[in-house]
């Protein structure tokens, strides 16, 4: 049985990889910034993004965004207050969003109108790390309540990241967070690795995180530009 399995595996993933392909080079056509957050349930994805939208919409920027859950549609409800468009993917059993999802979710949305797509996957430290969507920065999240010691748990999908946000930063002390061991940790999965830390509720952290994004994206159509 088990080379079966793992042929249908591998064919899940080469159809996956194929259609984040295709995404991307869509997303690039278009000049949109893809952004994939990824992290475990409850790290603050839609907190973060939230005001991530917020500060993008108020600086005139065009943003969406897709969200995976299980189950519900809160987290749309809540991404939607800040006026971008919104869709909630709801993926039943399914602990990961894939390229396919994705693609199917983004029927009737302009592209060419938007200049940034947040996807937040579905809150899980390990099934997401497989599932390329063509984004073209994937965010890993970590809370300072979740322990300095879970890129060293769960390296393939923190070694899979471009960028680190380290969340609830305003409760670090109360958590006791350690952050240059989590520094360390980081460094140690995903050596070079960006880190942006922030704080939902105080807003610290929160202008550099979006200038980054900003930046990243003009350097995606300066390279548009060149193509
Ligand atoms: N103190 C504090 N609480 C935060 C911060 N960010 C998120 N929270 C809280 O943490 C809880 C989970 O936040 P969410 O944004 O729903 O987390 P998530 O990663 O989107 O969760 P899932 O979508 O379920 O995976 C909520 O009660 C938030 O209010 C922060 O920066 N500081
Ligand atoms: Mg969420």
């Amino acid at each position: 049985m088990q080379p079966r399995i793992l042929d249908i595996r591998q064919g899940v993933l080469d159809k996956n990889d194929r259609l984040a392909h295709e995404l991307r080079q869509r997303f690039a056509a278009a000049g949109v910034l893809a952004v994939n957050l990824v992290s475990s349930p409850g790290t603050g994805k839609t907190a973060l993004l939230e005001e991530t939208l917020r500060h993008l919409v108020a600086g005139g920027w065009r943003a969406a965004a897709l969200v995976g859950d299980l189950a519900t549609a809160n987290d749309a409800r809540r991404l939607a207050r800040s006026g971008a468009p919104v869709r909630q993917i709801e993926t039943g059993t399914l602990c990961h969003l894939e390229a396919d999802l994705v693609s199917r979710h983004l029927g009737g949305w302009d592209l060419a109108e938007l200049d940034f797509l947040f996807v937040e996957n579905v809150g899980n430290l390990v099934c997401p790390a497989d599932y390329d969507l063509g984004e073209s920065l994937r965010v890993v999240l970590l809370a300072v309540t979740e322990g300095e010691d879970k890129p060293l748990k769960y390296p393939p999908l923190f070694s899979s990241a471009d960028v680190a946000v380290i969340t609830k930063v305003d409760m670090a002390a109360a958590a006791g967070f350690d952050r240059a061991a989590t520094l360390t940790n980081l460094a140690a999965v995903r050596p070079g690795i960006a880190v942006f830390e922030t704080s939902a509720r105080t807003g610290q952290g929160l202008a550099e995180w979006v200038d980054f994004l900003v930046e990243r994206r003009q350097v995606l159509t300066a390279d548009l530009g060149r193509g």
